[in-house]
């Protein structure tokens, strides 16, 4: 069995590459001819890297959908074996196709690898390239997502945080880390600012939201456990900027990138945040600029910031206001990343090692 190359968690495309060897893939094939090991052997880490499902999410498919059976060790910890993280494999790539974990979990393996492969000729079909993650995130099935993003906000406009809770757990079990945070994050805190706007929704509802939120997100960023030699990510939010449940899915993000995540929080001086880098010896920033788009302040952080960082430093900015800093923030050579997907690439191409070019 060939060991997944770029095994980082969320990273590697669908689990072509876990295939053996003698397994062509140009269209890429989900049936694997070589019969997998039952024998369980892995432990729940494991699964995590080679899958990029999280511990969390693979608990809860394993208790509410039996997905899989795994051994225990005579300390009770759960053992996986080959054959079971080929099927979380597929189970994965059928969510990011748009499938439920409802309609999939209980397919046998032929089934699901089936269904993966009409998914990748299908894609295949329409010209359309293989859904890059990015595109993959970025369309969870619509009457799916909308529930999800109702469900939440009927329990925000009630002010009941269990019931938020309650509401975000359940998208989080039905939908993949990048169709969460597009699909139903992203455009849940949009109408909750829209709702707020109207005066349908006070400042003591976004509170309530705001709080469960950032102990959702962050959560959810301890089931992702990256390599001890992986590369660090630092998030922060500069001095005057305090919205920070972006950030929070920023970080959540560069987890399920495999990298290592220091999260320092809104409202923190450029000087901090660039000692902050140089400590930890931190291999990439990301910079969250959401509100106020006019702080005449901000241009002269970020000078001060790329100062205190060198040159080098990948400094990747995000934000609804961040387009309002375009000049400054092209000034100090950052680069500006619209969404998880677009992150996630900027991060999986930071770690990607640039090709050695032959010696002429
Ligand atoms: C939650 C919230 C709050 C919370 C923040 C809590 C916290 N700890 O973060 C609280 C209640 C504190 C708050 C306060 C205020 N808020 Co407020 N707030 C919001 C709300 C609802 C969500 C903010 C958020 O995190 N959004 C996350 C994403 C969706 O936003 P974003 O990062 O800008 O997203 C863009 C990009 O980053 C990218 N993107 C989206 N998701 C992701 C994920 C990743 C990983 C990446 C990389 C990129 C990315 O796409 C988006 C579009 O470009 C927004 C509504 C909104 N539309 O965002 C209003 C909003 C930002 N707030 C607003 C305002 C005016 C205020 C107050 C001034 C209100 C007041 N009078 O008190 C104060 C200011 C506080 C301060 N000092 O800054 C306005 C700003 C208007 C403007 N001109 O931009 C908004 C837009 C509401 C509205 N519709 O008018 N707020």
């Amino acid at each position: 069995m060939r060991a997944a190359a770029s095994a980082t968690p969320g990273a590697s495309p669908p689990f072509v590459e876990s295939l053996p060897d003698n397994v062509q893939v140009p269209g890429g094939r989900a049936v694997s001819d070589e019969p997998l090991s039952d024998e369980p052997r892995h432990p729940i880490q494991v699964v995590v890297r080679r899958t990029g499902v999280s511990q969390d999410l693979l608990r809860a498919w394993e208790k509410r959908y039996a997905a899989v059976v795994p051994g225990r060790t005579p300390g009770s910890h759960r053992l996986y074996s080959d054959a079971d993280i080929h099927r979380l494999g597929l189970i994965r790539e059928a969510l990011d196709g748009g499938r439920r974990i409802g309609q999939v979990a209980g397919l046998a393996n032929d089934e699901l690898a089936a269904l993966v492969d009409d998914d990748r000729r299908e894609a295949f079909a329409t010209a359309r390239p293989p859904l890059p993650r990015a595109a993959a995130a970025a369309s969870p099935p619509e009457d799916l997502r909308v529930r999800h993003v109702a469900a939440c906000l009927a329990a925000i406009r009630e002010l009941d945080a269990p019931r938020l809770e309650a509401a975000l757990d359940e998208a989080r079990l039905a939908l993949s880390l990048p169709h969460l945070l597009e699909g139903v994050i992203g455009p849940l805190l949009e109408e909750i600012g829209e709702a707020w706007r109207r005066g349908e929704l006070r400042p003591y509802h976004e509170h309530m939201a705001s709080a469960a939120l950032r102990s959702f997100l962050g959560g959810m960023r301890g089931t992702f456990l990256a390599a001890s030699n992986a590369p660090l990510l630092l998030v922060a939010l500069p001095a005057g900027q305090h919205h920070e449940l972006s950030a929070l899915m920023a970080a959540l993000a560069g987890a399920a990138e495999g990298w290592r995540v220091t999260y320092l929080g809104p409202d923190l001086p450029a000087d901090d945040i660039a000692a902050a880098v140089r400590q930890a010896g931190a291999r990439a920033l990301a910079l969250g600029i959401v509100f106020p788009p006019d702080d005449p302040e901000l241009p002269a952080q970020l000078e001060r910031l790329r100062r205190g960082v060198g040159p080098e430093l990948p400094l990747l900015v995000f934000g609804g206001s961040a387009p309002a800093y375009v000049a400054a923030v092209d000034a100090v050579g950052a680069e500006t990343v619209t969404g998880v997907g677009p992150l996630r690439n900027a991060l999986g191409r930071l770690r990607r090692p640039l090709p050695s070019l032959p010696i002429r």
